[in-house]
């Protein structure tokens, strides 16, 4: 008998950044063993990946994957777990959790929901913490584009992406501030050469010469925390000049004389002491970005990461309104989403203040709403904690318990040392992961989750597409899909208003009657439509909404607001202790905590280990060469790496990589309204390893 391999192509999803490519994986009798490049119609990358996209497979039947629920037995952090069953675990969850509740109150315990899986699975994530009693549920996105959402909705009243990348390819200047696409996007890159091709400007703002600034017609090099700065003074420019559009700004724009006020003082002078940045070149980059008819303006975590975050977002709103580069063809606002699902766990209402489909938690109406159709009376009124405010509740010993599903914040949150200290002091933690991660170290309970490919659902990348992904295999051992342990917890857990969800097609519709912009996103639709649909989309046979904000905002009034905003300093400067700005970043070739890509042969080799970027003035101060191995020193923890002796960083800036620990350093001083921490900025100094 002959017995002939069955293959299959399935199409997926990439489960890294939010750009939101599509793949097929080639899997031989259900076993996953590469990637097809193949374009999908239609879709964002036309078949193009990344190198973490192209070795996407690579992680999946890794020896280190969790496959069985583990019970710690030894202390915690200490990494000795025994294996038990699926019942027991849940046993002891539902015990626990219940005992918490019953002692301490319901808002005793936090949920983290997770950018990494489905919109199914975060929806059920915050449902479950919400009937459980509490709004302490949030997610990685206050980490990452919290300022984005607060400053946009004050702005122009919605969060989210205004444009498709196609727009990108029909404009004529782009300013690319605080964000890095070659290495973070690098095929959204592939779209900003296109448009350079025909002839856009590039202009790029970064505190360091990144590989996205080698392509910029004009680059700002400022200093790390002086964005309000630059983005003022750019305006006073455009206003002084009377280069704004004033048909635009007069129709729909309210608060031009408030902003043109505090605007006055902002000279390019001014913001030359401020940011180090010329005058004269403050003035052409205005002058460019203004006088090209049509512009897109694409920011990230270098403009969000700070303690003014929201300021900054307002500034370059601001910016974007002055010019009338909103709403129409070849324009747009492209605050670019990080996670493959950071846009889809916002939606699902995994934000501590926010429910499904952005109501917020205080509007009583908006709130009984979603009661009601979860068959309910109310839910919690009061906002919840977010990500790092969980983290000092719990060192304050109000916080009693954490189910943590899909995040690593030992890595991945600032000031590790207190969040080791935070999770240390918590009487419970159930960690949901792939792997065994530095935070499941400190679990009680370690749940074995399903991967990306070994489940169904869909994805929502930065432009609001929304994407099915299909099954390529099973899971390992005894793991399940997160959907699945969450159904079985919430029923458990006996809440009331929980449905035992059969599939993720079953959550899928609920969220069509639940979030409002989903509603016509109906999981036939997705299975067909493989290129995927724009929320908002209020019935089954609308197409989706592209662009946004063409003829109102979704404002009272249908206008947009300036919001003036005076530039202040970051929390922490440096001073004779500590005298050099520690910035951070990442690169190419790995993804956050690294438990996915450092996992991946054809990843480490190529970028096998941590260093910092110094520029070689200060190499020479401290006595430093190239490779040479070294300790960053902050106020809150010291971190050996390399040195890498570069000018891409300007004397008194270091830059480090953060995939590889770099938190240790990182200052968990918040931003007031968004409470996103100032990972961007903090004092440090540097001494050669004997
Ligand atoms: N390879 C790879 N790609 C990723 C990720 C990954 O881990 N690896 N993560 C994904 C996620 S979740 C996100 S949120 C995105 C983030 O994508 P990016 O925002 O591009 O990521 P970063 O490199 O953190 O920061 C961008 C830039 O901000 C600059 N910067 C530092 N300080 C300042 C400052 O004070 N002001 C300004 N304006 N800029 C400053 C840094 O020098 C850096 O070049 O990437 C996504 N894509
Ligand atoms: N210094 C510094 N720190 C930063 C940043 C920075 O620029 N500088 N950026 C911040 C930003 S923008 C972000 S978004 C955060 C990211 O912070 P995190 O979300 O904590 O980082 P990840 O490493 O992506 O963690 C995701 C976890 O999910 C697990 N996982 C993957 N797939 C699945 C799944 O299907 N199910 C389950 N249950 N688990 C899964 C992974 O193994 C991993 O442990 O980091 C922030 N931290
Ligand atoms: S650009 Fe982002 S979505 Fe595309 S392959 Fe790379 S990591 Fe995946
Ligand atoms: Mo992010």
């Amino acid at each position: 008998m002959i017995y002939l391999m069955q293959e299959r192509l399935v199409p997926v999803v990439c489960p890294f950044c939010g750009f939101g490519c599509r793949l097929y994986i080639k899997a031989y009798d259900g076993v996953p063993v590469g990637v097809e490049y193949m374009a999908i119609p239609g879709s964002v990358n036309e078949g193009k990946l990344c190198p973490k996209g192209a070795a996407a497979a690579d992680f999946l039947r890794h020896v280190d994957r969790l496959r069985k629920p583990l019970k710690r037995v030894g202390e915690k952090g200490e990494g000795k777990f025994k294996e038990i069953s699926w019942s027991e675990a849940i046993n002891e969850i539902v015990t626990r959790l219940k005992e918490i509740k019953k002692q301490y109150g319901p808002d005793a315990v936090g949920f983290l929901a997770s950018a990494r899986v489905t919109n199914e699975e975060n929806y059920l994530m915050q449902k479950l913490a919400r009937l459980f009693g509490t709004n302490n549920i949030d997610h990685c996105a206050r980490l990452c584009h919290a300022p984005t959402v607060v400053g946009l909705l004050k702005a122009v009243g919605a969060g989210a992406q205004t444009s498709p990348y196609e727009d990108i390819l029909k404009t004529n200047v782009i300013f690319v501030i605080g964000y890095n696409p070659a290495e973070s996007h690098p095929v959204v890159m592939r779209y900003i050469l296109k448009a350079k091709d025909r002839g856009a400007k590039l202009i790029v703002a970064d505190p360091r010469r990144t590989r996205t600034a080698w392509f910029a017609d004009i680059f700002l090099q400022f200093k790390p925390g002086t964005d309000v700065a630059l983005l003022n003074a750019m305006a006073h420019v455009i206003i002084r000049d009377g280069l704004y559009d004033k048909e635009f700004v007069s129709r729909r724009v309210v608060g031009f004389e408030e902003l043109a006020n505090v605007l006055r003082k902002y000279t390019p002078e001014y913001a030359e002491k401020i940011t180090g940045v010329p005058a004269s070149l403050i003035e052409e980059a205005a002058r460019t970005f203004a006088t090209a008819g049509k512009g897109v303006i694409m920011w990230a975590m270098g403009l969000t990461q700070h303690t003014t975050g929201t300021d900054n977002v307002a500034a370059i709103a601001n910016l974007g309104l002055l010019c009338g580069y909103v709403g129409r063809e070849g324009c747009g606002f492209f605050p670019m989403r990080g996670q493959n699902n950071v846009q889809g766990a916002c939606d699902m209402g995994c934000l501590s203040s926010i429910l499904p489909g952005y109501r917020r938690v205080t509007d009583a109406e908006k709130r009984k709403e979603v009661a009601s159709l979860w068959g309910v009376e109310d839910l919690p009124p009061e906002p919840g904690l977010t990500v790092v405010e969980m983290m000092h509740a719990a060192t304050e010993g109000k916080l009693k318990a954490m189910y943590i599903m899909g995040e690593n914040p030992v890595i991945s949150d600032p000031n590790t040392n207190h969040v080791r200290e935070a999770l240390k002091k918590l009487d419970f933690l159930v960690v949901q992961d792939i792997f065994l991660t530095d935070t499941a170290m400190y679990a009680d309970i370690v749940l074995p989750a399903a991967a990306w490919a070994e489940k169904e659902g869909s994805f929502t990348a930065s432009e609001r597409r929304v994407q099915w992904t299909f099954k390529v295999c099973d899971p390992p051992g005894e793991a399940k899909p997160d959907w699945l342990i969450l159904t079985e917890i919430g029923k458990a857990l006996e809440l009331p208003g929980w449905r035992t969800y059969s599939s993720p097609e079953d959550i899928l519709r609920e969220i069509n009657a639940v979030v409002p912009q989903y509603r016509g996103i109906t999981p036939e639709r997705l299975k067909k439509q493989l290129e995927g649909i724009y929320w908002p989309c209020p019935s089954e046979d609308h197409p989706g909404t592209r662009r946004l904000h063409e003829e109102r905002f979704p404002t009272p009034d249908g206008k947009a607001r300036f919001i003036p905003v005076e530039y202040k300093p970051p929390a922490e400067l440096p001073d004779e202790e500590y005298p050099l700005i520690l910035t951070t970043y990442r690169i190419v070739g790995h993804y956050h905590s690294l438990t996915m890509t450092g996992r991946i042969p054809s990843l480490t080799k190529r970028w096998p280990e941590a260093y910092v970027e110094i520029n070689p003035r200060d190499a020479e101060r401290y006595g430093i060469k190239d490779g040479d191995r070294i300790v960053v020193i902050t106020r809150r923890g010291q971190y050996e790496c390399r040195a890498k002796v570069t000018t891409a960083v300007p004397p008194g800036v270091v830059g480090a990589p953060w995939h590889w620990g770099a938190n240790v350093l990182t200052n968990d001083a918040l931003d007031p309204e968004a409470k996103i921490p100032e990972f961007k900025v903090c004092a440090c100094k540097i001494v050669k390893k004997e």
